[in-house]
C-alpha cells in the first residue's frame, strides 16, 4: 500500500478520499486554492499544499503544478476525484510519467472512451447494445434523410464529439431534418470545434440507468449493479438511487455483462460507469462510459457493501479484488439527494453567502458526504453541489420515508439550498410509485414548485411555535418549584404542545 496519496480535488469528494486514506493507513495530501484555505478537506488531510488563486483554471486544473506538489511531498499516488482533471487523458499520462500511480483507469482507456463515437464503435465490437444509428458523420441533408428513413422517425442528431446534450436535435419528420442538421452542426462546431453530427433512433421516455464496474490489474472485471439516475434537470442529476425499480435480477445480469464487456474492450481498470438508456419495453442501449468515480457512488456502496473509493486506491496499489460476481447483489435500497446552493423556488438560481447555522441529519441509515461547515463561504468559483445526503433502508418506501425524515432534520442557513425541492420530491406520488423517466423532473417541476401557502391560523401557530422553540433552546432545565410550577410561563422549559408546534413550524419551513 502507498504511504502517501495526493488528493487532486476539493469539497466533499476530496474529504471522501481523505477518509478512505485514513482508514487504509495512507497519509493524505490536500491541495487548495485561495478560496479554500480554510476548507474542511484541507483541515482533515494530513498535509496541504496551496496551488493558486481561486479560479479552477489557476488552481485545481493545473495538472503540472499538482504533480509537482505530489513529488515535493513524497506522495506515490494521485486521486483525481470527479470533474477537474479526472478524465483528462494527458493528466493520467503525466501522473504515470512522473512515476506516480493514477487512481483511475489507464490513460489509454480514458482516451478510447473520450470520443462518443469511438466509444460507440468499441461497444458495438464488444457486443454491447447501442442505440440503432450510424457512427459516421453525415455529409449533407440528403444523406441524413436516407439514413433517417432507414431507422424511422423520430431520430436524434448527435454531435460526434458531444456530451452533455450539446449539438443534439430531435427530428420528428423529414421536413424538419435539413434545418435541424444545420443547427446541430453549428452548435457542435461552437461547443467542440468539430461539426461532425450523426444519427440515432430517438428513444422516447427512457430511464437513465448506469452500471458501476470495478476491475483490477489482474484480469478481474466485475459489475456492482445499477443506479437509477433519471431525476435530472438540464443534464444535472438531482437524485439517484440503487437499485432501480425498472431493473429485475435478470435485466441486471444482462446489463452488467454488457457493461463489463465494454469495459474490457477498452482495457479498463479501476472504478468506472457505463451509462445506458433503458427504454419502456425493457430494451437497453449503451450511451457512454464515465472513466472516473462518480458523484453518486455512495448509493452503490450502501447496497453492495463495497467501499468503492478504498478499492480504487487498493487497485491502484496493485491489489487483487478478493470477491467474485456471484458475491455481489444489492441489499435494501439507497437514495441520494444532492444538496446544492440553488434556489429551487427561483428557477434553481445559484445562491451565494456564508453558511451560518448548520444542522446535519443523523440516526439510522443516514450518511452525509459534505464539504461544508458553519462559516464556509459559498461563492461562484466552483460547482454548487455542497453535499450529498444518502440514506439506506430495507425497501424503497422505507428509504423514501427515511430521506424525508433526514431532510427535515437538515438546516442550512446562509444560502438557499435544494433541500425543500427534495422534500417535495419525496412527497410526490409519481416519484413514490417509481414512475419516472429522464423527462419526469422537467415536466413535474411546475407542480413541485407550486407552493401551497398555509392557512393563516397554521402560519400564526407556526410563528408562535418558532418563538417558543427559540426560547426553549436557550433555557436551563431546572426541576419545577413552588414558585415556578411546571407549565408556568416563566423562563423555564415549556412541556406539552410545544414539541408538536415546533414540528409544525419545521414542516412549514418557518425555522429560525
Ligand atoms: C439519447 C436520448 C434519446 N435517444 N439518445 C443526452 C446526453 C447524451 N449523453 C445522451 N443523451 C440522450 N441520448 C437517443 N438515441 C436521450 C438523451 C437524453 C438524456 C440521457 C441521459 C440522461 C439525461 C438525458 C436528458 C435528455 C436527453
Amino acid at each position: 500500500m502507498f504511504d502517501k496519496l495526493l488528493v487532486a480535488n476539493r469539497g466533499e469528494i476530496a474529504l471522501r478520499v481523505v477518509r478512505a486514506c485514513r482508514e487504509l493507513g495512507v497519509r493524505s495530501v490536500a491541495v487548495f486554492s485561495d478560496a479554500d484555505a480554510r476548507a474542511p478537506h484541507v483541515r482533515e488531510a494530513d498535509e496541504a499544499v496551496h496551488i493558486g488563486p481561486s479560479p479552477s483554471a489557476e488552481s485545481y486544473l493545473r495538472g503540472e503544478r499538482i504533480i509537482e506538489a505530489a513529488r515535493e511531498r513524497g506522495a506515490q499516488a494521485v486521486h483525481p476525484g470527479y470533474g477537474f482533471l479526472s478524465e483528462r487523458e494527458w493528466f493520467a499520462r503525466a501522473v504515470r510519467d512522473a512515476g506516480l500511480a493514477f487512481v483511475g483507469p489507464p490513460p489509454e482507456a480514458i482516451a478510447s472512451m473520450g470520443s462518443k463515437t469511438a466509444a460507440r464503435t468499441l461497444a458495438i465490437g464488444a457486443g454491447t447494445p447501442v442505440v440503432p444509428g450510424t457512427t459516421e458523420a453525415l455529409r449533407d441533408a440528403g444523406e441524413a434523410a436516407t439514413v433517417a428513413a432507414r431507422f424511422g422517425y423520430p431520430v436524434l442528431l448527435k454531435a460526434a464529439a458531444g456530451g452533455g446534450g450539446k449539438g443534439m436535435r430531435v427530428v420528428r419528420a423529414e421536413p424538419e431534418l435539413a434545418a435541424a442538421l444545420a443547427a446541430a452542426q453549428r452548435e457542435a462546431k461552437n461547443a467542440f470545434g468539430d461539426d461532425a453530427v450523426y444519427v440515432e433512433k430517438y428513444i422516447e421516455g427512457p430511464r437513465h440507468v448506469e452500471i458501476q464496474v470495478l476491475g483490477d490489474h489482474h484480469g478481474t472485471m466485475l459489475h456492482l449493479g445499477e443506479r437509477e439516475c433519471s431525476v435530472q434537470r438540464r443534464h444535472q442529476k438531482m437524485i439517484e438511487e440503487a437499485p432501480s425499480v425498472a431493473v429485475s435480477p435478470d435485466l441486471r445480469a444482462r446489463m452488467g455483462a454488457a457493461a463489463v464487456a465494454a469495459a474490457r474492450a477498452a482495457g479498463y481498470a479501476n472504478a468506472g460507469t457505463c451509462e445506458f438508456l433503458l427504454a419502456r419495453d425493457g430494451s437497453f442501449f449503451f450511451l457512454e462510459m464515465n472513466t472516473r468515480i462518480q458523484v453518486e457512488h455512495p448509493v452503490t456502496e450502501l447496497v453492495t457493501g463495497v467501499d468503492l473509493v478504498q478499492w480504487q486506491i487498493r487497485i491502484a496499489a496493485g491489489e487483487r479484488l478478493p470477491f467474485a460476481q456471484a458475491d455481489i447483489s444489492p441489499r435494501g435500497w439507497a437514495i441520494e439527494c444532492r444538496i446544492t446552493s440553488e434556489d429551487f423556488a427561483n428557477g434553481f438560481l445559484p445562491s451565494t453567502g456564508r453558511i451560518g447555522f448548520l444542522q446535519l441529519p443523523s440516526g439510522p441509515g443516514v450518511r452525509w458526504d459534505g464539504g461544508i461547515e458553519e462559516g464556509t463561504e459559498v461563492g461562484l468559483f466552483y460547482d454548487p453541489m455542497l453535499a450529498k445526503l444518502i440514506v439506506h433502508a430495507g425497501t424503497r418506501d422505507q428509504a423514501i420515508a427515511r430521506m424525508h425524515r433526514a431532510l427535515l432534520e437538515l438546516t442550512v442557513d446562509g444560502v438557499e439550498t435544494s433541500r425543500d425541492f427534495h422534500l417535495r420530491v419525496m412527497e410526490d406520488d409519481e416519484f413514490r410509485r417509481g414512475d419516472i423517466s429522464i423527462q419526469w423532473l422537467e415536466q413535474r417541476l411546475p407542480s413541485l414548485t407550486a407552493v401551497k401557502p398555509p392557512p393563516d391560523g397554521v402560519r400564526a401557530a407556526a410563528i408562535a411555535a418558532t418563538l417558543f422553540a427559540e426560547r426553549d433552546r436557550g433555557a436551563r432545565s431546572t426541576p419545577p418549584t413552588a414558585a415556578s410550577p411546571a407549565g408556568a410561563h416563566a423562563a423555564g422549559p415549556v412541556a406539552g404542545p410545544v414539541g408538536g408546534w415546533a414540528r409544525a413550524a419545521r414542516l412549514e419551513g418557518l425555522r429560525p
